[in-house]
């Protein structure tokens, strides 16, 4: 397999690299010595045309990253939100399903405001918003294909190598790509036939991640089965494999409920009860508070 160096000397970054990184570093600078989270959500696509209008995607709605963002920000990190370009965002994922414009009404014919009964909903949300925004708490950067996520993480977690630091991997990644010398250049065309390509393995970078990159910071990394049988096993040899600090298990149908934190020395279940989900309370509110409680002892070397 292609090694992670050989996959960078081989792919030119992504021609908005260099302004999404400066951002990256502007924000970092900005908050050292305090505690930072970068948290990377969504799939990802593989382009099988140059030109490309088809493509191969993982799934991922971007739920856990986008909600985990708002309950970072809540415990006090600043946010750095890496996500697969129209999958859901912190705030804005609350209205998704809404239309914007049945939320506002027209006044005298001449303003705009925002209906009465939407105000309970969207006037604690767009505070929040906008303090995160004030007290530059919160960047976004978009990806949309394997390869700009693959610089857009580098780039990152090499700006984030401290104690403060957390890197939460939420995106889901694809392993297969084709590079791009093995496209065809234009859209492939049905009357040549059904198209015969070979997926190529994506270099796993997570070992990079912890002993490179980010050897310093605190690594929270995700596995997702869809057989319950392979969860816990396949988890504690991602852990055994990079030596990070935490691996969260979930299974493909019952992700939004229950998750499995693991950790060197622990397994801890978590499940949403029926009380929680009467009161609103979703599984990242749960998990990003475990994992403050970890981050703060890993600073404290406790
Ligand atoms: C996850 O496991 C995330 O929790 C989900 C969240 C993608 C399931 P949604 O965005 O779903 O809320 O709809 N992310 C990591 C998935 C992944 O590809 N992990 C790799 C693996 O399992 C290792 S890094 O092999």
């Amino acid at each position: 397999m292609e090694t992670h160096e050989e996959f960078y000397n081989t792919h030119p970054p992504p021609l908005n690299y260099e302004n999404d990184i400066t951002k990256v570093e502007n924000f970092v600078r900005c908050h050292k010595n305090e505690k930072i989270v970068l948290i990377t959500s969504g799939g990802t696509t593989v382009p099988i045309e140059q030109n490309t209008v088809r493509f191969v995607d993982n799934f991922s709605a971007g739920t856990r990253g986008s909600a985990s963002a708002e309950y970072f920000l809540d415990a006090g990190y600043a946010v750095i939100f890496i996500y697969r370009s129209k999958s859901l965002e912190p705030f804005v994922r609350h209205f998704v399903n809404d239309s914007l414009l049945d939320k506002l009404e027209i006044k005298n014919n001449k303003s705009i405001q925002v209906k009465e009964d939407k105000v309970e909903k969207l006037l604690p949300l767009l505070k929040k918003y906008k303090d995160a925004k004030a007290s530059n708490k919160f960047i976004s950067i978009p990806f949309t294909t394997l390869i700009d996520y693959m610089w857009l993480l580098r780039g990152s977690c090499m700006l984030l190598d401290s104690k403060y630091c957390l890197i939460y991997l939420a995106a889901a990644v694809s392993d297969f790509y084709i590079p791009p010398s093995e496209m065809a250049e234009h859209k492939l065309q049905s009357k040549d036939g059904p198209p015969v390509m070979t997926l190529h393995l994506v270099p796993k970078v997570m070992k990079a991640v912890t002993h490179n990159w980010s050897r310093q910071a605190y690594i929270v990394s995700f596995k997702l089965e869809t057989d319950s049988m392979l969860l816990e096993t396949k988890s504690k040899d991602a852990l055994h494999k990079y030596k990070h600090q935490l691996v969260i298990g979930n299974l493909l149908h019952s992700r939004k409920y229950n998750v499995k934190l693991i950790s060197p020395n622990d397994i801890e279940d978590i499940l949403v009860t029926d009380t929680n989900k009467k009161n609103g309370i979703e599984i990242e509110k749960i998990i990003v508070n475990k994992i403050k409680t970890k981050h703060d002892e890993f600073i404290n070397n406790i």
